[in-house]
This record gives C-alpha cells, structure tokens and sequence, in this order.
C-alpha cells in the first residue's frame, strides 16, 4: 500500500518532477492541471501578404504558449484568436476598438460580443507582441481568458538593460558566468541564444539594450565590432530591441587618430558624426550611446576643461538626425572633491538643469552612493524638471550576495520609485519623474544593470531570474506592485500550486529587508569587502581613496556610529526639497531605516522599540540571519512542488545563504563591537571567531571584478 501511494505520487506530481534547468525562465509553457485550463483556442492565421517579421513572431509565440499550456486539441467550434493592427487584419480594423488611447507600443485585448473571438490588437507590430505575452500571462497564471477587455501601454519611453560586458566576455559584477555575447564569433555566428534573449526581454517590454560595459573600450565603435552589433541588433529587431553601445569619450583619440577628445573642438564633433553615420548604415534603428564620462577614472569633458552638457550636447548632436539618443550617467563624484561622495551627482548635475538637447537623459542611479540594500532616493529626482532624468537600478546583485542570495529586488525598486521627492507638493514621486508626467518630459528612461549570462539558467541563480523580470515589469509600469509581480513570476516559473505560490512570494518579499538587516541595518551603508564587495568588511580603510572605503561610510567610533549628513555635518539633506530634507535631518521624523544613512549617534541612543543603537544594530542582525533560516525551511518542504533539479539549486544557494549571513552577522558585531564596548542584548551569541580572524579573511578570485 505504501508502495503504491508513492507510486501514484510520482506519477501525480511527475510534471513538477521532470529535470528542469531554468532557460525557460518565466516562459516555461508547461501544461496546466486541467482545472486551470481554457478552452482550446485556434489562432488566426496572418495572410502572407500582411505578415511582418514582428507579427510572425507573435503568432509563433502565441501558439507556442497556447499548444504548451494546453495541448488539447481544439474542438470544431473552439474560439478563436485574431491577432494584428488595423492594417494586417481587417476584423481588427472593423472592431471598434479603443487603439487611440495606446499609444505607439501598446495594445487592446479584447473578446468581441460573439463572445467566440478575442482580438489582440495594437496600431504597431511591437503592440501585437506585447499583447500577445500579455495574453499567455494571463492563462500562465491561471486568470480567466473566457472574456476580457484590457489595455495597456508602457508608461516609459525607453526600458533598457545596461550590459556591464567586456568584449573578452568577461563581465564587470556579473555572478551569471561569462557575457551573454559571444563577440569572438560575431557576426559569422549569432548563437541560437540570442533569439531567446530577446524573447525574454520581449515579454516584459524591454526594448533597448547596451550591449558594453559602461567602463568602456574605444573598439566597440571600430568597424569590426559594429558589424557584430548590427548582428545582434538584426536578431533582436523582430522583438522590439533596440541596441545601443557605451561610448568611450576619448575614442576620437584611441581609434580616431586625433590628439584630442574635446568636445568643443570641431575635428572631435565631426569624429563622432562621421562615427554616428557609419553606425546607422550598418543599424539604421541604432537607440544611441550611453556615457560614464568623468567617473572612476573614465575620460569626459572635464579632463579639457569642459562640462557635461558639452559632452553630452555635442554626441547628441552626432546621433540627433538619425534618431539616437544620448544616455549620459550621473553617477559622478572625484577623489579631489572632498565633499560627501553622496552630494556629488548633484552638485555636479543640478546647475545644468535646461542645458541638455532633447535627445539627452541624464541617467540616475536610485540612491546617491551606490546600489547598497537600501538607500534613500537620489536627490536629483525631482529636481531637474527641465531635464531628461532616467532611473539607473542595478538588477545585478553587486552589493546584495551576488547570485548566491536570495534577494527579491522588487521591493528595492519599489521602495525608490515610490518616494516622494515633494518636488511639487505630495504625491512627486519618483515613479512620476522618471515615466515624466511630473515635469511633462517625453523622453524617459529606466534602466537596469543586467545579471544576465552565460549560466543556462540565464541569471546566476533561480531566483534572480526574478529581479530580471520584476525589473521588466516595472519599467513598464513604475507603479506596478513588486508583490503582484512576485506572484505573477512564481506562477509561471514554478507553477500555480497555491501550497507553493504564497510562501515562495512570501519568501521574496521579505528577502529583501533580511539582506538589509544581515549586511546594513538602520541605514548603514557600503560595509563590504574592498573592491569586489563579497563579504562584510567594515573594517576596509586605506587604499586610494577614502570614499572606496567602509569606514569612511560607517564612521564608528568610542562615540557612536553613522554619517552625519544632517546641517551639522555634511549637509546632504539640504540636497532634498525642504519638507523630505527637513524630515531626513530631523531624529524624531527620519525613518529608523534610514537613521545611519543621515545621522551620527551614540551607541546608547534610544530607537523606537526602547533598545539602544546598540541593541538594536545586533538584534537586526540577527533577525536577518533568522529570515535565511526561514527561507531555508519553507524551500525545503517546498520540494514536492518543484523539479529535483530547480529545487536543489536553490537549496544549496539558501545554504550558502544561510552561512553567508551568519558571517555578516557575526563580523559586523566583532567589529562596532569593538568600538562600542558593550555587552550583547540577552540571548545573542557571541561572534563564533574573532574580528582578527573575519579581517584575515581574502577573496582574490571573488566573481564580477575582472576586467
Ligand atoms: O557600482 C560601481 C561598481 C563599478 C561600476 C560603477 C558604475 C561599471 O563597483 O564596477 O563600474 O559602479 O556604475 O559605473
């Protein structure tokens, strides 16, 4: 008896059972139970003389999900699915339909009043596609499609992935393996792959992507490697993906013969003219460049005494009349400026406000340091309203336990995007300036830093294919919420179980808020080991600059701990408009969240909960090590609905994890431990080895640091 219940068991969950590596990502297609089924569908076939290489792919792709989800055949009388523009389907140009609100990329999906057919409808091919994912979402995740009347458009202009690639195919904090691009081999060979990628990317809107590291080498604009961008660009073009490429400043120098790269001078302007021409011969939908100019080493403007509007307008200039666009990075600050690193970018951005072309946005990163577990949004939000201002996160985990820790990003992004800036009152939030209805902008930009690799499951770990899509879904929507998101991604990488759908989205949610607490609790920040931010180092001091260091960040002493950005210290608030400012200064309005990010306080001052500083730092560690923990035993009973493969990936990555933590945890309390002096709250344990030992610690070959 017992041998047949597992029998019957294994013939029961044998779907969920079948090895599964996770390429499939979010688009997985498995049949659904039958009680989650539709009705079979028959597709619309799209005539010949209409069919376009982007509709051709909606229709492949809407029967690819339909026959996967469901492989019923369809009955004589099945419903159908007609999919199109106006110009490719005469049903859907009869229908009525409300395609003037959508805008150039968004679509209509609709079941018409036979009630047999349902029409996915845009005035673009793009639209169609968008639609069409957006249709086999909805069957993915177990919503009825029997009868619907929806619309929906991007509220961002330009939804990129920054790729920080190397053209050795190394990836500057990438955890995911080598680079997605094989550039070696391109043009003469596009790997089958990319198709993929651009799918993925597809069907949560992306449609721009950089294909270089930011830290750029000149060769990328050499004919040799434009060719292999425009064969990247002709695969992804079907999917809506435009692509663009990280432009090194002094590249009129290194590959353009010339003695200079000032922007002012005209041999330069017509380099990156001549330049900009021969690009779009070969990719005439070319999307542009994006630029670190003046940062961490990379040349800019400044090094001839000019500015970033100098830079930039003038690359604007090159690639204005094709259509290009000019993608300029704020994430600035100089070791011969002594200034908090954290008012940097604005003060170096905020006086130029109204000087960039219109085909400039000024790319911000969501905090003002740089991608740590939690920041408080950049002071720039809202206060460039007559400038582009694009929205740079970091998908990749750099400062977040790589690929290795679980940690939902959807509630990071959300967090910034609704903050309010209160740039025009209540309600300026972030999300608002970046899709531009705040200050009315049209070219908006959201951008992240892609953990995209060679890996087959794509991103490093199973779950940080999450990020990737949450990502997605939130450029399209800024006010989307992270929660629905999470389940809406559960669904259809896991499955619609609801024994494994609410732990999972629960699990992430509160990921998030344990890797804060783990590594920076209270508003601590970039306590990571030096260079390639594996690990805790608080103790990191020394070396070339003194922002690169954690205690710079920390300033723990006998004293206390935190940076004082408040009008007694380095004044950072005063860069927020005065009602957020002016609450961030003040200790009885600060977010304890963000206590330490703004203030320097004794290791006796008082929190909310009644602990000391203290008390309360060593608690949060705690608590985030407990959080894995948790993690950990939800995903272990979580195994009958998971694939062996999939399932044991996570695992030992929780385990990892789990360790992971433990040691942030206990490094973290040797070190303020030894500044404060005081005993541990009751019932915490000491750290297991000494601070001698967690600083002794090194990690030369630690992933995402080569060049
Ligand atoms: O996050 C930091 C990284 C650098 C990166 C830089 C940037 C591409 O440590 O590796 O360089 O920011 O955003 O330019």
């Amino acid at each position: 008896m017992r041998f047949l219940a597992l029998i019957l068991g294994l013939v029961l969950i044998a779907p969920a059972a079948r090895a599964e590596d996770g390429y499939d990502l979010w688009l997985r297609y498995r049949s659904l139970p039958a009680t989650l089924r539709s009705e079979p569908r028959v597709v619309e076939p799209i005539p010949p003389s209409v069919q376009t290489p982007t509709l051709t792919v909606a229709l492949v792709e809407l029967k690819r999900g339909l026959t996967g989800l469901n492989p019923d055949e369809p009955g004589l009388d099945a419903p159908t699915i007609v999919l199109g523009t106006p110009k490719s389907s005469s049903i859907i140009a009869a229908s009525n339909l409300p395609l003037k609100g959508v805008g150039e990329e968004g679509y209509v999906i609709r079941t018409l009043t036979d009630n047999k057919t349902t029409v996915i409808a845009a005035n673009s091919d793009i639209g169609v596609l968008y639609g069409v994912f957006h249709y086999l979402r909805l069957i993915q995740t177990g919503q009825s499609v029997e009868s619907l009347d929806l619309t929906s458009s991007p509220k961002v202009k330009l939804r990129m992935l920054n790729h920080w690639d190397n053209l050795n195919r190394t990836v500057e904090r990438g955890y995911s393996g080598q680079s997605i691009f094989d550039w070696w081999r391109l043009p003469g060979h596009v790997d089958a792959r990319m198709v993929d990628y651009a799918r993925a990317n597809a069907s949560i809107g992306i449609n721009g992507t950089v294909l270089n590291n930011v830290n750029a080498k000149a060769d990328s604009l050499t004919p040799a490697y434009i060719a292999k961008a425009a064969a990247l660009a002709d695969t992804f073009r079907p999917y809506g993906i435009k692509v663009y490429l990280s432009a090194r400043f002094s590249a009129p120098m290194e590959i353009g013969g010339l003695k200079t790269a000032d922007p002012t001078d005209p041999a330069v302007a017509a380099f990156w003219k001549a330049k900009a021409n021969e690009i779009y011969k070969a990719i005439p939908d070319f999307g542009g460049f994006l630029v670190k100019a003046n940062s961490e080493g990379q040349p800019g403007p400044q090094d001839y005494g000019r500015t970033h509007v100098d830079g930039a307008n003038m690359l604007a200039d090159a690639v204005g009349p094709h259509g290009g666009v000019v993608i300029w990075r704020a994430f600035v600050y100089s070791h011969e400026q002594p200034d908090d690193r954290a008012k940097q970018g604005y003060s170096e951005f905020k006086p130029f406000d109204g000087q960039f072309r219109d085909n400039v946005a000024i790319q911000v990163k969501n905090g003002a340091i740089d991608f740590q577990p939690r920041e408080p949004f950049h002071p720039l939000f809202g206060a460039m309203p007559k400038s582009n201002l694009g929205m740079e996160f970091q998908i990749t985990k750099e400062y977040l336990g790589f690929s290795t820790h679980l940690v939902y990003l959807g509630p990071l992004f959300e967090e910034t995007l609704r903050s309010d800036t209160m740039a025009h009152g209540k309600g300026s939030t972030v999300a608002k300036v970046v899709d531009g209805s705040l200050d009315n902008r049209k070219l908006t930009v959201m951008a992240g830093v892609a953990n995209i690799g060679s890996d087959r499951n794509w991103s490093g770990s199973q779950f940080d294919q999450a990020n990737w899509y949450a990502f997605g879904r939130l450029a399209w929507d800024p006010e989307a919420s992270a929660k629905a998101i999470a389940a809406d991604w559960t669904k259809m990488t896991f499955g619609n179980d609801p024994r494994l759908v609410k732990p999972v989205v629960d699990m992430m949610m509160g990921s998030r808020e344990a890797a804060v607490d783990y590594m920076t609790p209270l508003g601590l920040h970039h306590q990571m080991g030096r260079s390639h931010h594996y690990g805790p180092g608080p103790w990191v001091a020394g070396g070339p600059r003194a922002d690169w260091t954690s205690v710079y960040y920390a300033k723990a002493g006998p004293d206390g701990v935190g940076f004082d950005r408040t009008p007694s210290g380095s004044n950072a608030t005063a860069q927020y408009a005065p009602a957020v400012g002016g609450c961030f200064a003040d200790l009885k309005c600060v977010d304890e969240k963000d206590l330490l990010w703004f203030h320097h306080l004794p290791w006796d001052y008082r929190l909310k909960s009644g602990d000391t500083l203290w008390d309360g730092m060593v608690k949060s560690y705690g608590r985030g090590v407990s959080y894995v923990d948790g993690m950990e035993k939800t995903w272990a009973g979580l195994a009958p609905y998971v694939d062996a493969q999939r399932h044991a990936e996570v695992a030992d990555y929780l385990k990892i994890q789990r360790n992971e933590a433990q040691w942030w945890r206990d490094a973290s309390v040797a070190w303020f431990g030894s500044f404060s002096k005081k005993p541990l709250p009751a019932g915490e344990k000491a750290p297991a080895k000494s601070l001698e030992y967690y600083e002794s610690l090194e990690f030369p070959w630690a992933p995402g640091n080569g060049q």
